[in-house]
């Protein structure tokens, strides 16, 4: 079953006409959402999201952004004593060193902890999201966190994906980028555009190189508060400016094979580049922290890397600034171009029961994801996109005897586990629209606490142009375009360029961009 989502046009009527300027307690009211689950009717979400809604706030101008939070799964415990009922909510995460997940609730209350609660003032915070899935970062900055129920107040953010979307690049020779992040940023360079914050992200959608199919597959996300800073330029804010470059690893699965990419280290370096000339950052203002911390092979020079993309360095962003924020006067620049991971979270505390004497004592939990999250993991599409194989990890239990912990998958043992960091990867065609996850331990003193399904993107190359498919775009594939000029495009066809369905020589005309040497010599 699919999750409640309330209209989004509803939504953005409900903004413009409320007036309260101050952040409302919502906290509250989405504990009730979650509790309630599916049970919840859709005028209580009508008046949850109006109740947490501010004055102007901007929602990917008309069409809306997609809600993580609004998506909700039926959790049922059929065997297990429930000493807090679970519930499950989807989160999406930056992906650090060591894979090491950087949650969209972490982030948050990063920013809001250090950068909003202790200032008399709020700053003002730009945030552009190239990895996978980042569209789940923008509901906790809109709603806010137990830190700081109904979010801040002074900020534009902007993601390449949808929070079930990943974000696609390219490898090929000279050309490597990731396509929202270069259109993006190509936009946002003063020499050439001098966007704001909306126009910005608006005229990135019509890039000619960030070509309609991925557009459609991608669906970039917007999100501002007020609607004025929709007008906001990345200097905008007159006082202190200061920047983070984030890129948590940068490697490709290209045929199953994971090697180093130079895609993300070259988005990095084109947007340090545009920041300390053109937008006047300070060098020193501007953190980098990039893959192990050295660049790769190959690459052009000129990225000043502060250290690798760890989840200390991350923190320590926000924890001790380059220069110290004082308020409203200043603003942050958060720049994230990474894999990034999707979370089906549960929370809850479930306690194994004594089963028939000589058997394990058991708890098991089921649960239907929403059919997005099922794309995510399970598509063909998404499979060949994983840096590792998706994996069940056992965030929180209560297990003072070190009894190994046995879990399966919808019957299918994934291994044991007894500290709570401990990772049981599965197939992905194991997850299915309904699912029961059981644990095993040899006695009920055990008590299952929070749990995740996490999968983790690697970037994709775009297989648009590369008819041949041998990861080069080049005159063999020009050729073979302008040969099947005039006919129907099939279903994901790396011949029709510009995906208006027909095979034509404007497709011809935008792979021959595409071509990794001069002349699309092969
Ligand atoms: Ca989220
Ligand atoms: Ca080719
Ligand atoms: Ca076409």
């Amino acid at each position: 079953m699919s999750g409640h989502r309330l209209s989004q046009g509803a939504r953005a009527d409900v903004a413009s006409k409320t007036v309260d300027h101050a952040p409302p307690k919502c906290e509250s009211t989405h504990r009730l959402q979650k509790l309630l689950g599916v049970t919840l009717v859709s005028g209580i979400f009508f008046f949850a999201v109006v109740s947490c809604a501010w004055a102007t706030a901007r929602n990917n101008g008309a069409a809306g952004y997609q809600d993580q939070s609004l998506v909700f799964t039926p959790i049922n415990v059929p065997i297990g004593n429930v000493l807090i009922v679970p519930t499950a909510q989807y989160h999406s995460s930056i992906i650090a060193q060591g894979l090491r997940r950087i949650t969209d609730t972490d982030f948050a209350n990063l920013v809001f902890d250090n950068f909003v609660l202790a200032q008399a003032a709020f700053p003002s915070l730009n945030i552009h999201m190239g990895q996978c899935f980042g569209g789940g970062f923008i509901d906790e900055l809109d709603h806010g966190t137990a830190d700081l129920p109904g979010g801040m107040s002074n900020f534009t953010i902007n993601s390449a994906a949808a929070w079930s979307r990943l974000s696609n690049g390219q490898e090929t020779a000279s050309k490597q980028r990731n396509l929202y992040s270069n259109a993006w940023w190509v936009q946002v360079d003063a020499s050439i555009n001098n966007k704001q914050m909306l126009n910005a992200y608006t005229a990135a959608l019509t890039f000619p190189l960030f070509l309609a199919p991925e557009r459609a597959k991608q669906m970039p996300q917007y999100f501002s508060r007020p609607d004025a800073r929709d007008a906001a330029f990345l200097n905008s804010a007159p006082g202190t400016k200061i920047a983070l470059l984030f890129v948590g690893d940068d490697r490709v699965n290209v045929a199953g094979m994971i090697r180093r990419g130079q895609s993300m280290y070259r988005d990095a370096l084109r947007m340090y580049g545009t920041l300390i000339n053109l937008y006047g950052y300070a060098p020193n203002n501007v953190k980098v922290y990039y893959h192990d911390g050295t660049a790769p092979p190959g690459a052009p020079m000129g990225l000043p890397i502060d250290g690798p993309a760890t989840v200390a360095n991350f923190e320590s962003f926000f924890l001790a600034p380059p220069q110290v924020i004082k308020g409203e006067d200043d603003g942050i620049f958060i720049w994230i171009s990474d894999h990034g991971g999707l979370q089906l979270q549960f929370t809850g505390q479930v306690g194994l029961v004594a089963n028939p004497v000589g058997m394990a004592a058991q708890a098991q939990v089921d649960f239907s994801p929403d059919q997005q999250f099922l794309d995510a993991v399970a598509s063909t599409e998404f499979a060949k996109d994983f840096l590792g194989l998706p994996y069940l990890q056992l965030d929180s239990v209560l297990n003072s005897g070190g009894e190994p912990i046995s879990v399966f998958l919808n019957g299918s043992p994934l291994g044991t586990v007894t500290n709570p960091t401990d990772r049981l990867e599965f197939d992905p065609g194991l997850l299915t629209s309904t699912n029961s996850i059981r644990f095993e331990a040899p006695s009920f003193s055990v008590v299952i606490g929070d749990f995740s399904l996490n999968i983790q993107a690697a970037m994709r190359e775009s297989l648009i142009c590369d008819v041949d498919g041998n990861e080069v775009v080049d005159r063999n594939d020009i050729n073979a375009i302008f040969a099947a000029r005039g006919t129907a495009a099939v279903a994901d066809d790396p011949r029709d360029a510009d995906g208006d369905g027909m095979v034509t020589v404007n497709d011809a005309r935008i792979c021959t961009l595409l071509c990794a040497n001069t002349n699309c010599a092969p």
